[in-house]
């Protein structure tokens, strides 16, 4: 299987964030794709390639023009209006209930209209990084539909949480649904997305939950109880054409595997059911039963498992990497995953 990978991902990075209320080092760290490209590498899973170039055309295709436009400057405007400091550029005012959804003129208010949280900083390589993240998502699209069976994307930032013109959880543009954009413009009728990350994928389900073209699937940890708290319930099935391909399978904090795979198994039925082109994974390795920020009790031979399953399906397969902030075993459990797609 051939890994998409550019080493311009690790230019950004997130300093600080808040944990139970007490500020910490950021847990997406540039360390989490090295680790992973290096388990690729010594376990022989293909050849990396380094991606080529894509027009920014391509990302306004799920998301506001002003919102991928803006991530390009913001960098910029920040260091005009603040020139002492130095680290990165933070909202910290978000227009919640009751404020208007207005776009302001001040870096600040900007960077809050844009943001769903306070967990995607930007600082200065921030932008070439998430292209470069996006660009790694796009020449896997182009290499399955040239005909490759496979591939993993290995992309950084993450994507999954950002919608339509709104960065967080660490995610600025949506690699998944960019790729399932692509997919779409270039022939394809249907694309299933299965996102196994811990956390749900709220973004990618806003962008889509209105069309029956992209069918979203996602087991993830109950938002009752963990990020993103405010989307991501059983009851969301869709709206409109979008009506009934939206499938979401909260789980319990402390599940294990005994618990996960009955729901994975339930996504896989629903994929299959809908007999889509071309699936792509969100692959989040944040199950992990030692992941720092999450609670699910997944071991690492589980996704050896997990990987075998969605083969299964024998659909044309696009891993896109999305979280796991448990870096030790990261590389373990990704190459696990796609192993067990190849057994
Ligand atoms: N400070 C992804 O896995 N909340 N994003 C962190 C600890 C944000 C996770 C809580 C979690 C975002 C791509
Ligand atoms: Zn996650």
């Amino acid at each position: 299987m051939i890994t998409l990978y550019s080493e311009q991902q690790a230019l950004h990075c997130n300093i600080q964030e808040v944990l139970s209320g007490e500020l910490v080092p950021s847990f997406e760290v540039a360390g989490r794709t090295e680790i992973v490209l290096k388990h690729i590498m010594a376990r022989g899973l293909g050849p990396v390639i380094k991606p080529d170039h894509f027009m920014i055309e391509s990302a306004a295709r799920v998301h506001t023009r002003e919102y991928v436009d803006f991530l390009q400057v913001a960098w910029q405007q920040w260091q005009e209006t603040f020139p002492e400091s130095t680290t990165q550029a933070m909202p910290y005012c978000l227009p919640v209930r009751r404020f208007r959804s207005i776009c302001p003129d001040h870096i600040e208010g900007k960077l809050g209209y844009y943001s769903s949280d306070l967990t995607a900083a930007i600082v200065e390589g921030s932008w070439q990084a998430i292209w470069a993240s996006v660009e790694c998502a796009l020449a896997g699209q182009q290499l399955i539909q040239n005909g490759e069976r496979s591939v993993f994307s290995l992309c950084r930032p993450p994507g999954h949480h950002a919608s339509q013109d709104q960065m967080g959880g660490y995610c600025y543009l949506n690699n998944a649904a960019i790729a399932a954009q692509a997919y779409l413009d270039n022939g394809c009728q249907r694309v299933a997305i299965l996102d196994v990350d811990y956390h749900h994928g709220n973004g990618t389900q806003s962008i889509f939950y209105d069309r029956a073209d992209v069918l979203f699937t996602s087991v993830h940890a109950d938002p009752s109880w963990d990020y993103p708290y405010f989307l991501g319930y059983s009851e969301e099935t869709g709206e409109g054409d979008g009506k009934g391909f939206n499938l979401n399978l909260p789980l319990a904090l402390n599940s294990h595997w005994s618990d996960y795979e009955p729901a994975l198994q339930k996504a896989l039925d629903k994929i299959a059911a809908y007999q889509p082109d071309i699936l792509l994974i969100s692959l989040g390795l944040d199950s992990y039963e030692e992941d720092p920020i999450s609670f699910f009790k997944l071991k690492s031979d589980n996704y050896t498992t997990m990987g075998r399953l969605i083969a299964e399906l024998g659909l044309p397969t696009q891993f896109i990497f999305e979280g796991g902030y448990a870096v030790d075993a990261l590389g373990t459990n990704t190459a696990n995953v796609l192993e067990g797609f190849q057994q």
